[in-house]
């Protein structure tokens, strides 16, 4: 069974390598040159941008012609093209036999906080949040920007439009990059699919699909506003980057984008509920996020995906590998997703060298456009359980560099017998116990201490 299963995965992906092996934008080319070189002059370069390093995105006529001209020039470390991910369906719909009970003694008074079951403690499976909340940290609390890099964010739902980030630099619909960050009238993030004329990514993050929306809600949806649910943080600000189309197909140049402008502008934590299976470079991305962990303290957190069904079971991300979960990067943490029932939910992926934790996923309850709520499944769920997580922790510990953050959450997880050789810490992450785990082993992180009255 194994042997065909293995046969027919590998005749599936090469089909899916010869389609999609040759989509990439023309008009895009990376170069990573040489330390202390300067760019090469050539006629196909139409524009240059500095990324960061060494590293520059051109714009061209032919990224082909003009590759092979520069992947041989002495100043050129590599090159690399803008691919495409490849369409895809983003989240499964829940199953609906596998409804999970309803949480106890929620103190929020959103009406169907009830719903979140992530709420619950370890004993039933949850990330401990409501225990979390009845002995938070003696400390100051800060705001934390997370990203939501996905198909948007209904920034106007009820339950969310208090919790967006707002750059307070930046005046709505005048046409002016106020704040002089590159981007006009970005106020709630920015949308890097659909450009303006000049090339330059439009204002405009409002999510169609609905995979954005959800995800958000579960991070930050307002607590204590007498609607809908109660986000995992309680002091966060979503800032929305519409980067994933509703088919998929994001790609490595509006990624890279998106990752930088969310650093650049304060954000801490980037949600990343997407992936691809090929990745013909692949070290731009992980580049990117290497620079922003280093440069600006910000943790990539992304899901693992969801390719475990049937005799693919458990799909093992560390020999299939999945982008950017499969990049060898410290600063990423990636994330499986787990079933009410407490196991692994039966699609997620995962690898005892890329996976690193596990987190609710399956009949996640959360926003959807235009003041819905839904339940949905998938590792892209399990992502923003863990941000909401982190964020709660950088809320009392604001100072954690990316890795320590990483650390807090790795090192204070539940362990699982289930999960032993299936990811690198084998248990499930839990709030409670990283807000110990933080105070205990990083003080020097933490806000301000309250001063008891
Ligand atoms: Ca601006
Ligand atoms: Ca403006
Ligand atoms: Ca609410």
């Amino acid at each position: 069974m194994r042997k065909f299963g293995l046969a027919l995965i590998a005749f599936l992906t090469v089909g899916a390598a010869f389609a999609q092996a040759v989509r990439f934008e023309q008009n895009t080319l990376f170069v990573k040159l040489n330390k202390g070189a300067k760019l090469p002059a050539h006629g196909l370069i139409e524009n240059s941008k500095h990324l960061f390093g060494d590293l520059y995105e051109l714009t061209t006529s032919d990224a082909v012609l003009l590759e092979n001209d520069l992947r041989t020039d002495s100043a050129v470390a590599w090159t690399e093209k803008s691919f495409y991910a490849g369409p895809r369906d983003l989240a499964l719909p829940s199953d609906s036999k596998s409804k999970p009970a309803l949480v106890e003694d929620v103190n929020f008074n959103d009406p169907q906080a009830a719903s979140v079951w992530a709420f619950n403690d370890a004993s039933r499976n949850g990330v401990s949040v409501l225990k979390a909340y009845g002995e938070l940290p003696n400390r100051a609390s800060k705001s934390i920007i997370v990203a939501v890099v996905d198909t948007g964010v209904d920034y106007k739902h009820e339950d969310l439009a208090a919790v967006m980030w707002v750059n307070k630099g930046e005046v709505a619909g005048n046409g002016i990059d106020d704040d002089n960050n590159g981007y006009i009238d970005d106020v709630h993030g920015i949308n890097t699919i659909d450009r303006n004329a000049d090339g330059s990514a439009s204002a405009n993050p409002m999510d169609t699909h609905s995979h954005g929306t959800h995800v958000s809600g579960t991070i930050g949806a307002k607590q204590n506003n007498g609607k809908g649910i109660a986000g995992i943080a309680a002091n966060v600000q979503i800032m929305a980057i519409r980067t994933v189309p509703n088919s998929g197909d994001e790609t490595d140049k509006n990624v890279v984008e998106s990752y930088l402008y969310a650093a650049k502008n304060g954000a801490k934590l980037i949600n990343c509920s997407f992936g691809k299976k090929l990745n013909e470079g692949g070290m731009v991305v992980s580049e990117a996020i290497k620079h922003v962990g280093e440069t600006y303290g910000t943790l990539v957190i992304a899901a693992a995906g969801n390719d475990s069904w049937g005799p693919f079971r458990w799909f093992d991300i560390d020999t299939n590998l999945r982008y950017p979960a499969s990049f060898e990067n410290e600063h990423l943490l990636v994330i499986a997703a787990t079933a009410s029932s407490g196991g692994l939910a039966s699609f997620s992926n995962v690898g005892v060298k890329n996976v690193d934790v596990a987190a609710p996923g399956q009949d996640v309850f959360s926003t959807t456009p235009n003041n819905g709520y839904q339940s949905m499944s998938g590792t892209s769920m399990a992502a923003p359980t863990t941000a909401g997580v982190a964020a709660q922790v950088l809320t009392y510990f604001p100072k954690l560099t990316a890795l320590e953050i990483k650390d807090v959450l790795m090192k204070s997880v539940t362990p699982v017998s289930a999960f032993a050789g299936k990811m690198v810490t084998g248990g499930r992450i839990d709030l409670s116990a990283a807000l110990k785990y933080a105070e205990a082993t990083y003080p020097n992180r933490g806000s301000r201490r309250r001063i008891a009255r």
